[in-house]
């Protein structure tokens, strides 16, 4: 690849491999969960999420998706238990998606896409910095959330409703007092397994916990997260959209379930 990654044929995930070459490793994300294939693990615990909504910063278009980040330099917004050790620090949350409403997730449910995914990115406290964690076997744990057609979401409304000012790559935009467990589902049950940053450099230290429950957004707020631009301002418009990398090898991972 002699250009940045993207998700276009010439510089998308059939590429990343050329300058990432962890891209062919043994514990890459996302996969294909398989629900029939995953075992109930009775030692899992029910996930702990505690969200400080003034920890709130801003919302990002980064060129490759959108994202809300949070003030990250004390354990005031945290993820703990499920299958997880210690204290995980949420940094920011971000969505992937599709072109269409039939794709856009990046986990697949027995060969389901979703229109959309959530994460929540949270780096464990027991390393220094996110930075420092997200090169570590278990430095980071990625919440997943699907997304499913259905009723407007007046909660992913708040995000929409600041896309007039982060429509192009590199624009940024306060984002104060959100609070993201307002956009979880109503059951926390969930699949586990040991992977990878879905994006480059997709280094192999994430614990992701993807929900069972989608919540829901309508084929109208979709229509708008299709209306921010994977381009610059001033260049040629290019929207953002399909920002996902498709299910990758299991290689003989489990695949856990905090339910039956
Ligand atoms: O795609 C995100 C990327 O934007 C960045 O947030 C990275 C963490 O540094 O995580 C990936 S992902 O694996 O959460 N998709
Ligand atoms: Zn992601």
């Amino acid at each position: 690849m002699s250009h940045a990654w993207g998700y276009a044929a010439s510089n998308g995930p059939d590429k990343w491999a050329d300058s990432f070459p962890i891209a062919n490793g043994p514990r890459q994300s996302p996969i294909d969960i398989v629900p029939g294939e995953a075992s109930f693990d009775s030692k899992l615990k029910p996930l702990v999420l505690k969200y400080d909504p003034s920890t709130c910063q801003e919302i990002l278009n980064n060129g490759h998706s959108f994202q809300v980040t949070f003030v990250d330099d004390s354990d005031s917004s945290t993820l703990k238990d499920g299958p997880i050790s210690g204290t995980y620090r949420l940094k920011q949350f971000h969505f992937h998606w599709g072109a269409s409403d039939d794709k856009g997730s990046e986990h697949t449910v027995a060969g389901t896409k979703y229109p959309a995914e959530l994460h929540l990115v949270h780096w464990n406290t027991k390393y220094p910095s996110f930075g420092e964690a997200a090169s570590q076997p278990d430095g980071l744990a990625v919440v997943g959330v699907f997304l499913k057609i259905g009723a407007e979401n007046a909660n992913l409304q708040k995000l929409i409703d600041a896309f007039d000012s982060i429509k192009t790559k590199g624009k940024q935009s306060s984002f104060a007092n959100f609070n993201p467990a307002t956009l979880l589902p109503g059951c926390l049950d969930y699949w586990t397994y040991d992977g990878s940053l879905t994006t480059p450099p997709l280094l192999e230290s994430v614990t992701w916990i993807v929900c069972k429950e989608p919540i829901s957004v309508s084929s109208a707020q979709m229509g708008k997260f299709r209306s921010l631009l994977f381009s610059a301002e001033g260049e040629s418009e290019c929207c953002m959209v399909d920002n996902y990398r498709p299910p990758q090898p299991l290689k003989g991972r489990p695949v856990r379930a905090s339910f039956k």
